[in-house]
């Protein structure tokens, strides 16, 4: 084992609860555990068995606890674990933390234990991330997205790839070597057809990037539509919340309001934002360039308009305006119509081809239809849960890098470059991709990574 120390931290939240787990981890977790617990030797008990006692500081009683015993290598972390199951106070918890440290362990540092699952070998640097994402992941999709990846998601896959190019790697580097003979040791079509292969998958982990990202972050949907459309009284429908100021007076939404929702498991984060409209005013114009901006940004409109007055070629207009994005039409407003104007209404959009959901956003009314439109806009729009997704930065900053060297790569293959100058290229795919697995990181990098985890994670 790399590490010798033995480190301690609490393992569930900070502040009161029922009870609250102190996890150790290292060679001496169970020697350091063992003098100051008061029960059965836990050094002579078997892997994955729980003791009780008590935890005790020379005579005094501190708590009555659970012992939770794992041996190396069938651990978390690969090493010795002890998992202390005490009562939640803090003043136990603390305590027990000071005696287990009087007596060896030291504290661990933020992400430590997930590091030393790494180092030791138990996953790779994406599965370990991955963990940090399923800890923070607050929605079912977003949930999904991380366990495939801590299961192994593109890892082996990418892993896999990576070798391959390693290998023609070590070929053409002995063509380097053998220069003056002038010999060929790496079959420059097979070469191509693994650079295309590798070059495949990493534009489809990058593709899927703004998907996995929207899922973590909420995807983005945005509410627009002329002033007084009702945008803002869908907004606090779609939260049943007072979010947004709604009036009538034209033009009452200035700035952009944003919020997260989750629907059906899937997060959204929905943004209310100034009418669409002609305006002398500059404040209120500033507004509607932002509206502009923020439907570019996002991934779903919600186009609303009042059903009563809105003029049908602008409906048109507005479908080709925003052909880029899909687009819910909301035709709001239709308790101000009798029956026999809403069948005429409805005619009217069926001839212009324009889809809509009718609902009436004051009166609460086919709400929930929207909302499940929504989330099937979604998941059409998607990726199905099964599929790699790319959801850290990190990760994509690596495959963007990564991709632009297999297109050197290929490049350079077209136009018969120096074979050092495609060695280097290589060089730099390897390189990338092993930084999204960790077989090639440096320590700065790792400690950044785990930095970013919580204490006892
Ligand atoms: N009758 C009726 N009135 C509605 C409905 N939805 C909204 N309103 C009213 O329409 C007016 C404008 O609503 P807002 O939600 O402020 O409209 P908005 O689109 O946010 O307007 P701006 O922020 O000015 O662009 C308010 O008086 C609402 O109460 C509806 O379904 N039926
Ligand atoms: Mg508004």
């Amino acid at each position: 084992m790399l590490n010798s120390k033995t480190i301690v931290a609490l393992s569930t939240p900070q502040g009161i609860g029922a009870i609250g787990v102190i996890r150790l981890s290292g060679f001496e977790a169970i020697s350091i555990t063992q003098k100051l617990f008061k029960g059965k030797n836990l050094l002579e008990q078997a892997t994955h068995t729980i003791h009780f006692g008590h935890i005790i500081d020379k005579n005094d009683v501190i708590d009555e606890v659970v012992v939770a015993i794992f041996k190396e290598p069938h651990s978390f972390t690969k090493e010795n674990v002890i998992e202390i199951s005490c009562h939640g106070s803090n003043y136990i918890i603390q305590k027990i933390i000071k005696l287990l440290l009087e007596n060896g362990a030291c504290y661990a540092s933020p992400g430590e234990f997930t590091q030393r699952a790494f180092i030791n070998g138990r996953f790779d640097l994406a599965q370990a991330e991955a963990v940090a994402d399923l800890i923070a992941s607050d929605n079912e999709s977003a949930h999904k997205a991380a366990l495939n990846q801590m299961r192994g998601g593109f890892s082996q896959n990418l892993k896999n790839l990576r070798q391959d190019l390693v290998t023609f790697y070590s070929l053409i580097e002995l063509e380097l070597d053998f220069a003056e003979e002038d010999v060929v040791f790496a079959n420059r079509n097979d070469l191509k057809t693994t650079v295309l292969k590798i070059y495949a998958f990493v534009i489809s982990l990058l593709e899927s990037f703004s998907y996995g990202n929207a899922i973590k972050n909420g995807i983005p949907t945005v509410i627009a539509g002329k002033p007084n459309a009702g945008k803002s009284t869908l907004l606090n429908a779609l939260f049943n919340e007072e979010k947004a100021i709604v009036s009538e007076i034209a033009g009452t939404t200035r700035d952009v309001i944003e919020d997260e929702l989750i629907i059906e498991g899937v997060k959204f984060r929905f943004i209310d934002t100034a009418g669409i409209r002609e305006t002398a005013d500059k404040l209120e114009a500033i507004g509607i360039e932002r509206t502009k901006k923020k439907i570019a940004q996002a991934s779903i409109l919600l186009y609303i308009f009042d059903i009563e007055t809105e003029n049908l070629d602008d409906l048109i207009q507005v479908k080709q305006d925003f052909s880029f994005i899909p687009t819910l039409f909301v035709a709001n407003h239709i308790d101000k119509l009798d029956e026999k104007t809403f069948e005429l209404k409805l005619k009217e959009l069926k001839n212009i081809n324009i889809d809509c959901i009718f609902i009436s956003a004051k009166n609460d009314i086919n709400i929930l239809i929207l909302k499940d439109k929504i989330v099937k806009t979604a998941l059409g729009e998607t990726f199905s849960t099964g599929d790699s997704l790319v959801t850290n930065i990190r990760h994509y900053e690596n495959l963007k890098n990564a991709n632009s060297a297999l297109e050197n790569i290929l490049l350079g293959l077209e136009n018969d470059i120096f074979t050092d100058l495609l060695a280097q290229e290589i060089r730099q795919a390897v390189y990338f991709i092993g930084q999204i697995t960790g077989e090639v990181t440096n320590d700065e990098i790792l400690e950044t990574i785990f930095s970013k985890f919580c204490i006892g994670k």
